[in-house]
């Protein structure tokens, strides 16, 4: 007998519907759900693989215990879940007792939010570990989105979002997805959409050092010098200010000290800017033009100017152009969302600086520190020292700058458990692997990426299959180790709710929830597999503000300094150097895709992409492998020939270099490569935010 399944592809931030057929308790197909209002049928081949992941043979099934013999050899011992949650609490409570709770470190990875019972029941252990030492991927990521929303918008989360279906004209800064399939930005399906803005007559701008996947397919593409959009952004807003005389038009009465901003424009003139940036001074002007000539328009950035040395002004300059052309909360601009889950009203709005790292004095946000300095916290003696660390969904020596710094730091521990079902190049070096069941098992609620959505819709999926007796959720490991903790300091466990329950308390009491015409629960949920659609974004100003005066705040103090100071950072680097930036492919993801044979399959992915000329002159072979130095470290990668990116720049992408010693990933061992994080560097970062500055990090690349 065969069973379709509905679940949600959670794998990327695209959330695509999927149709799973089951036979045997076996996958059988996995295809592109057509009646999901969001996706649309769409699916990547990374969808094909969670057949894989649940099938995989390296996937731990059982929690497992290190042992190292006396010549130094580690192998892995499975033992009961009593014992490893036993263990692992007694040891997080010891650490607690013993030298305070700032000695607990956590450290949480991207996959733990696009697995909603992680975001909800993390807490159910860390209440009783209020440590300082929190550290996430949103570092090496999108911190300074968060940041930008918190002070102009007054929440971390809300997030205008490019509404890609109605609008005239798209300037797209350092992103590229159709790779990615969209980041901050939830859009399944972004090609079709990108050719229908084409076909309606539409433009799509791409600014990139590499002319990628996405500027290939756009109206117009311009190649920049790594690190420099602040610069050209700075420029734009000036042009649009100074010489367009642009105000916010319906927005006007909204926005809060626009003329403060204005002061600091000054030296900004496109002519001033285009030999930095090596954008041409007349195509800044027409640019500006356009963006505040199209009925509407939307300015957009992401990895490429997230994760740059001026990361969190970049993301600034981006919204403040969005504002003064009038494109904000406005159809085919940029929108907030109305989730059906809405946790805007209902979560910290977040918080900057109130406290600083131990070592490095950077700020934190909302409760978590740079991960970049997450290794200085391991190695540094004193008060506050990380001698026990949680992990959990994340592989940072892979993900986070100088990675080989961490992966030396973590054998410094007194204790380490991951929350994993990977024995990878973090997890190694654990005491104790805590291994979820496969996703495949639980039920699917996308609490985190219906914010970014293109459209408002809903979706609940059951799981696939039934989890194996005595096999624990991500959110059960939180709870009986905050159970177990709980009894050991002599406290009452909280009565604790499923996932899904709380999500249908939230539903009922959300925007569409009781005594609405979309009624919505997690009953309602069920009988629509697919999903509900719940409409276009819709204007929402100025009621969704959080700022309590209710305006858009464009006079935030950090900011408006580090614009003052923007033009006196820019030097010319050495003419023997070149700019490092990553890359992303869409058969892999981050650091664990890498395991799956169909997905791995092919030419080795992980080269370094140089331009003919530099070729040339450093007198390099295409296909030799050649040796990448920053100031942390050398790497020997392969060399690619590319005629599509720009001279003085260099390409590598991320997350591979699975030659550790005792990781688990059978297939992921024998694909070729290094890992590009072993040399970035963790004291390159947006001064701003502590943000990774992971592209423009100086590199010398030679023969070996
Ligand atoms: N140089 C460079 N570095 C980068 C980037 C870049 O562009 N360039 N990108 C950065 C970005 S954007 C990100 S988000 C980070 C990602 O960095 P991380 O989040 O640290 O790493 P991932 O590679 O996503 O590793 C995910 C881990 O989670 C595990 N996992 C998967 N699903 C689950 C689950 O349901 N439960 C549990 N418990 N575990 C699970 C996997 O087995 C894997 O070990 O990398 C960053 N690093
Ligand atoms: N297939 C696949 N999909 C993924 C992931 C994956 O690893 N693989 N990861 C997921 C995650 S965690 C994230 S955060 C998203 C990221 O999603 P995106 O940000 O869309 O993806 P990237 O490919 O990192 O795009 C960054 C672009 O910035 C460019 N760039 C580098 N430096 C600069 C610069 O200084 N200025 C400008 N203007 N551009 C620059 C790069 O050339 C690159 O094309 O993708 C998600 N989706
Ligand atoms: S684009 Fe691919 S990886 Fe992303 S959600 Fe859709 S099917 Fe999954
Ligand atoms: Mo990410």
């Amino acid at each position: 007998m065969q069973h379709v399944h509905h679940r949600a592809c959670h794998l990327c931030e695209a959330i695509c519907g999927l149709k799973i057929t089951v036979e045997a308790g076996k996958v059988m197909q996995i295809k592109g759900d057509p009646e999901d209002p969001l996706s649309r049928g769409h699916i990547c081949p990374k969808a094909i693989a969670l057949k894989d992941l649940h099938e995989d043979k390296d996937r731990l099934r059982f929690p497992v215990r290190k042992i190292i013999d006396k010549t130094g050899v580690v192998s892995w011992q499975e033992i009961g879940w009593d014992e490893a949650l036993k263990e692992t609490a007694l040891a997080l409570v010891k650490a607690n007792n013993t030298y305070g709770v700032d000695s607990i470190g956590a450290y949480f990875g991207n996959p733990s939010v696009h697995n909603y019972g992680m975001l909800t029941h993390q807490n159910n252990l860390f209440r009783f570990f209020k440590t300082k030492n929190r550290f996430s991927a949103t570092s090496v990521d999108q911190l300074p989105h968060h940041l930008v929303s918190m002070w102009m918008f007054g929440h971390k989360s809300l997030f205008p979002i490019p509404d890609i279906d109605r609008t005239d004209y798209f300037l797209m800064l350092g992103a590229n997805p159709l790779a990615s399939n969209g980041s901050m930005w939830t859009v399944p399906d972004v090609k079709k959409r990108i050719k229908s803005l084409k076909n309606r007559g539409g433009k799509l701008i791409v600014i990139d050092p590499r002319k990628t996947e996405t500027a290939k397919i756009a109206t117009e593409h311009f190649f920049i010098k790594p690190g420099t959009d602040a610069i050209l952004l700075a420029s734009l807003l000036r042009t649009l200010i100074v010489e367009l005389n642009a105000d916010g038009r319906q927005l006007k009465s909204l926005i809060q000290g626009l003329d403060k901003v204005k002061i600091h424009l000054g030296e900004f003139r496109p002519e001033s800017v285009e030999t930095i940036t090596g954008i041409d001074a007349s195509n800044i002007r027409r640019l500006a033009e356009e963006l505040y000539e199209a009925p509407a328009a939307i300015c957009y950035g992401r990895m490429g100017v997230s994760t740059q040395r001026h990361g969190t002004l970049c993301q600034w300059l981006i919204q403040l152009i969005n504002v003064v052309t009038g494109n904000l909360d406005k159809s085919g601009g940029s929108l907030f969302t109305l989730p059906a889950v809405d946790q805007v009203p209902n979560t910290r709005p977040g918080g900057f600086g109130r406290h600083l790292s131990r070592v490095r004095g950077l700020p934190e946000f909302d409760n978590e520190l740079p991960a970049s300095t997450l290794a200085d916290e391991i190695l540094t003696p004193g008060i506050g020292q990380v001698k026990t660390l949680f992990t959990g969904a994340g592989n940072p020596v892979l993900s986070t700058p100088n990675g080989s710094k961490l992966d030396q730091a973590l054998e410094k521990l007194d204790f380490m458990v991951s929350l994993d079902f990977y024995i990878n190049e973090t997890t190694r070096h654990a005491d104790i692997i805590l291994p979820p069941t496969s996703p495949l098992e639980h039920d699917h609620y996308d609490l985190a990426f219906h914010i970014n959505s293109i459209r408002n819709t809903a979706r609940f999926n059951e799981p696939v299959f039934e989890k194996p007796l005595g096999a624990l959720h991500d959110w059960e490991i939180f709870t009986r180790l905050g159970e177990l903790v709980a009894k050991e300091l002599g406290l009452e466990p909280r009565p604790t709710f499923s996932p899904s329950e709380l999500i249908d308390a939230s539903l009922k009491n959300g925007p569409y929830g009781t005594g609405r015409k979309e009624n919505l629960s997690l009953e309602t949920l069920r009988q629509h597999p697919s999903g509900v659609d719940l409409g276009p974004l819709k204007t929402m100003l100025p009621e969704r503000l959080l700022n309590p005066n209710k305006k858009i705040i464009c006079d935030t103090n950090e900011p408006i300094e580090a614009l003052s100071k923007l033009s006196s950072e820019f030097n010319e680097p050495s003419e023997s150097s070149l700019y490092l930036i990553g890359r992303r492919h869409v058969r892999s993801n981050n650091s664990w895709m890498h395991n799956f044979r169909r997905l791995v399959k092919g030419k080795n992915r992980c080269t370094l992409l140089m331009h003919p000329d530099d070729i040339k002159k450093r007198d390099l072979t295409d296909g030799n492998t050649v040796r990448v130095t920053s100031r942390v470290k050398s790497i020997d990668v392969s060399v690619e020939k590319c005629l599509e990116i720009m001279p003085g720049t260099v390409s590598l992408p991320h997350g591979y270099g699975h030659t550790r010693k005792d990781i688990q990933l059978s297939v992921a061992e024998t694909t070729a490569g290094a890992s590009c994080n072993d040399i970035t560097d963790e004291r390159y970062l947006d001064k701003l935010s502590g943000n990774a500055a992971l592209n423009g990090v100086l590199v010398s690349v030679e023969n070996i």
